[in-house]
């Protein structure tokens, strides 16, 4: 859609004015974050020094290619900002994420920053989150019994699947389950529900780790920060 991808442009160009000299900062995933990184890549190539740290092997490679240097997170203990898109937000910057398939790194390196900054076109903001898939990855040993356990908390859970029909693998070569819930969700009572299933490495809730919501609506960039 046209309109849509001129927005996450638009909101991707916005959020990557905030880097800084000397920044540490966090690389999503997605079509979104993608329109970050090329943006942070062409400030980059005119003289600005920043670091990355990739949410995933294809923001790594992207960051790569546009001249960004790429950090490991294992040796970092922080970093400055995060920009990354999300798949569900809400005003209260709950959000889903994860669609993309990189929610555990995602989550690691926006609870890692001192700024984590969501960057989404008009058409992700709802009301309240209840609507978007949640993902979960899982352990492959763990599959059927977090399966089970999803469904016990009522869900009805999909294997994500790559488009040849295969078990999607996530970075870390673990599995995805996706999950609907119909009657919607208490999301502070699932993401402890969720985190309390052994075998389950993360979920795409991200009810604390966004500060501030960048959102493309038509041809300008609406700011919402975190109410303390
Ligand atoms: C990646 O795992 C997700 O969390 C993404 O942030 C999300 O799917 C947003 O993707 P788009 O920017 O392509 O909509």
């Amino acid at each position: 859609m046209p309109g849509i991808d001129s927005e996450k442009e638009l909101v991707a160009k916005h959020a990557a004015g905030l880097a800084r000299d000397g920044m540490i900062i966090g690389l999503g995933t997605g079509s979104t974050a993608a329109f970050a990184i090329a943006e942070l890549g062409r400030r980059v190539r005119t003289g600005l020094r920043i670091t990355g740290v990739a949410s995933s092997n294809a923001s790594e490679k992207l960051a790569a290619s546009v001249g960004i240097p790429v950090l490991p997170f294992d040796d970092l203990s922080r970093l400055d900002l995060t920009i990354d898109g999300a798949d569900e937000i809400d005003g209260d910057l709950n959000a889903v994420k994860g669609a993309g398939g990189a929610l555990m790194r995602e989550k690691i390196i926006a609870s890692a920053s001192d700024v984590m900054v969501a960057i989404v076109d008009s058409s992700k903001v709802v009301p309240r989150i209840g609507k978007a898939k949640i993902p979960i990855e899982v352990l492959p040993f763990a599959l059927a019994w977090a399966e089970k356990s999803a469904q016990s908390m009522g869900a009805l859970v999909s294997h994500r699947a790559t488009p040849s029909g295969e078990m999607f693998r996530t970075d870390q070569n673990n599995f995805i389950l996706d999950l609907v819930f119909e009657r919607g969700y208490d999301s502070t009572r699932l993401a402890s529900a969720l985190d309390s299933i052994p075998g389950v490495l993360e979920h795409g809730l991200f009810l604390s780790e966004i500060d501030v919501l960048l959102v493309g609506t038509g041809e300008a960039v609406e700011t919402r920060r975190r109410s303390k």
